[in-house]
């Protein structure tokens, strides 16, 4: 069956990720990516499939509703992944993560609905940490679709909010929504605010790596392209108003990440620089993807340590030009001489 997919958030880590795996493994499928280019958002992950045919960037925000009804009357299923995604700047300043996760995702929703009434596939890309934390002392302890909802940062309740919203959405109008709950991811093209690629580029760069706390904190990593598979899992075999946890079952302590880390760029431990914790600081986090598995036949093969978190680091390693340049901020130069002022 072929499908045009509207995919927000395409030019951020997963969105582009996403892009080309699926331009990869479904010839059938156009996309269209709608990202309106934030700090995180850059073109140039896409830079090698800006030429197929079956591709489409538009610049542009969730928060323009004329655009979306365009776009809505477009294309047939919604890949929803557009969002402030970071923890610690939502600590900062939460006010961007009501505007895109809450509001725009009401946005996209309503679009839709007008364009689709109960027709037409949407998958909200959600995640694990809206079900906040797990003690470090039960360990036999996962969250599970049934888990209550009970975000702690201002990142997470604002995803639980438009996780709550799609779930709304499906209940009061009947829509064909479908909400998917992943955990950590790990790859090429992560932004460098986040763990993995922020301390592989610091050891690069000679500088130290900033380990909140004691270091104990779990999470559950999974590999980019095992959460894009997924994803298009649940787009093309999903029931209509079901939540499906999506996970690695792949726990580590951040001190072991760390160590891996150092391990595989041969550095050592004095590398490491124990700093203040983060505020609120969710101590584990660990996904129960049995679901997935049983009813839809899915399952990570690609996210096997240490072999996937080296090819990770390694990719790092091997392109400090796309880094330098997201660092720099000269990236934003690219969008302007690729497309002018649209
Ligand atoms: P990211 O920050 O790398 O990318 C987000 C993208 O969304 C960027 O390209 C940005 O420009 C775009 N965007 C932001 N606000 C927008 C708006 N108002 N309109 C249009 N585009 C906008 O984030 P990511 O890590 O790729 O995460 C993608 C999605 O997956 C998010 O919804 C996130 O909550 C979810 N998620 C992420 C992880 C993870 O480990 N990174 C795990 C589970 C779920
Ligand atoms: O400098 C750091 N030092 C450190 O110890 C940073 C940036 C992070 N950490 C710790 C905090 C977390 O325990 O590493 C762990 C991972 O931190 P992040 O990379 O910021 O990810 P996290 O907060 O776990 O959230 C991620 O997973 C769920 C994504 O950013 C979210 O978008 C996703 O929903």
């Amino acid at each position: 069956m072929s499908r045009h997919i509207l995919l927000t958030g395409g030019s951020g880590f997963i969105g582009s990720n996403l892009v080309r795996f699926i331009l990869r493994h479904r010839p059938d499928y156009r996309v269209t990516n709608l990202d309106c280019l934030t700090y995180s958002g850059n073109p140039e992950n896409l830079a090698d499939v800006e030429k197929d045919g079956r591709y489409r960037f538009v610049h542009g925000n969730i928060l323009d509703r004329p655009l979306l009804d365009t776009l809505a009357k477009e294309c047939d299923s919604v890949l929803h992944l557009a969002a402030e995604s970071h923890v610690d700047r939502s600590i900062l300043d939460s006010r961007p993560f009501v505007e895109t996760n809450v509001m725009g995702t009401q946005n996209i929703l309503d679009a839709w609905r007008h364009a689709k009434g109960k027709a037409g596939r949407f998958v909200h890309v959600s995640t694990d940490e809206v079900y906040g934390s797990l003690p470090l002392e039960r360990p036999e302890l996962k969250f599970t679709e049934e888990t209550p909802i009970q975000a702690n940062s201002p990142y997470a309740a604002s995803k639980a909010s438009s996780d709550l919203l799609a779930r709304a959405y499906h209940h009061t109008f009947g829509m064909d929504i479908l909400i998917t709950r992943c955990s950590n991811n790990f790859g090429p093209y992560q932004f460098p605010e986040k763990v993995i690629p922020l301390f592989v580029t610091n050891l690069v760069e000679g500088k130290k790596v900033p380990l909140y706390g004691d270091g104990r904190n779990v999470r559950d990593w999974l590999h980019v392209d095992d959460h894009g598979e997924a994803i298009l899992t649940v787009l093309e075999k999903g029931t209509g108003g079901e939540v499906y946890n999506i996970g690695g079952n792949n726990e580590r302590s951040n001190l072991e990440l760390t160590h891996s880390i150092l391990k595989a760029m041969g550095k050592g431990s004095e590398m490491i620089q124990p700093v203040a914790d983060r505020l609120g600081h969710d101590r584990r986090y660990a996904i129960d993807a049995t679901k997935i598995e049983r009813e839809l036949g899915w399952k990570p093969t690609r996210s096997a340590w240490p072999g996937a978190l080296d090819a990770t680091v390694k990719w790092y390693v091997d392109n400090p030009k796309w880094w330098q340049r997201v660092k720099s901020g000269a990236y934003r130069e690219y969008y302007k001489q690729q497309y002018g002022n649209r």
